[in-house]
């Protein structure tokens, strides 16, 4: 049955928003009493942006891209961006023609010879290690570390409105047949006891691009479980995903299905709340 947003319920969020609940929690009281995830995330955001809003605590900038006029392209400058799908809830689009062919290539060739089996961020105590949830080898290169590197780096920061020192440098991935990255957030857990010294670099990540090098033959698509969504590699391309808090409630969790046929490479760029410092 359709639910509806009363003013009753609108005014009860804002009352347990100054009262200092987090969204998440407030979120879940909303889901116990009943409320469909859907009506209640927007009933928060729309009660959250009219009665605290901008007088109160301006939302903090943000990465973003520009697609309020519906645009079919984005023109970077050097290269036209296609907008094949945007999504509001998780805030994700999918691109066409970020890095040209020989881009891709030229990435792939500079990194192969430094890849590592990829680490993560050890959330207790904010040093890498090994996982197993995540089997690709990987490397960063250091920002702004070659032209290519600039080039791509100054692109992205044009595509979603953030200065180049506002993210971490470039990743870059490799799959073979059998591995892949299990469902994960890319924010940093607030919770968890080693994040506290991870956000004295830049603060939190607050989106992410990731770009497809190539297409595996088969697997390997970037899947978001919150809402069903897999999206496949096609080399060039890249998925733009935003997380305005580091709450589950922003429906970015997302992982990196396994590759079944052939290598996937991907970069990937993320990008934070202040300038990264390596
Ligand atoms: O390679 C991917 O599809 C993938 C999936 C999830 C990459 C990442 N996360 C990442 O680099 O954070
Ligand atoms: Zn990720």
């Amino acid at each position: 049955m359709a639910q509806c947003v009363t003013p009753e319920l609108q005014a009860w969020i804002v009352q347990q928003a100054r009262a200092g609940c987090t969204p998440e929690s407030v979120l879940q009281a909303m889901l116990k009493a009943g409320w469909q995830e859907s009506v209640a995330l927007d009933a928060m955001e729309h009660a959250l942006q009219t009665y605290l809003g901008a007088a109160e605590a301006p939302a903090a900038a943000r990465p973003y891209l520009d697609l309020s006029a519906s645009p079919r392209a984005i023109d970077l400058g050097d290269r036209v961006v296609t907008v094949h799908v945007s999504l509001r809830r998780p805030r994700l689009a999918v691109l066409g023609g970020l890095l040209s062919d020989d881009e891709c290539e030229a990435l792939i060739q500079a990194a192969e010879p430094r890849l590592k089996r990829s680490r993560t961020v050890q959330i207790s105590t904010g040093g890498e290690e090994l996982s197993a949830d995540r089997t690709s080898d990987g490397m960063f290169f250091r920002r702004g570390e070659s032209p290519l590197v600039q080039r791509i780096e100054a692109r992205i920061s044009r595509l979603v409105h953030w200065p180049v020192e506002n993210a971490e440098g470039l990743q870059v991935l490799r799959y073979r047949p059998g591995t892949e990255y299990k469902p994960h957030y890319d924010y940093f857990d607030p919770c968890a006891p080693g994040t506290a010294r991870i956000l004295e670099r830049g603060g939190q990540r607050v989106a992410t691009v990731l770009i497809y090098l190539n297409e595996p033959l088969r697997g390997g698509g970037t899947t978001f479980p919150d809402v069903g969504l897999e999206v496949m590699p096609q080399r060039g391309h890249a998925v733009f995903f935003a997380y305005d808090r580091p709450e589950p409630s922003t429906q970015t969790l997302h992982g990196g299905a396994r590759v079944l046929a052939g290598e996937k490479w991907v970069a990937t760029k993320w990008l934070r709340e202040r300038e990264f410092t390596a």
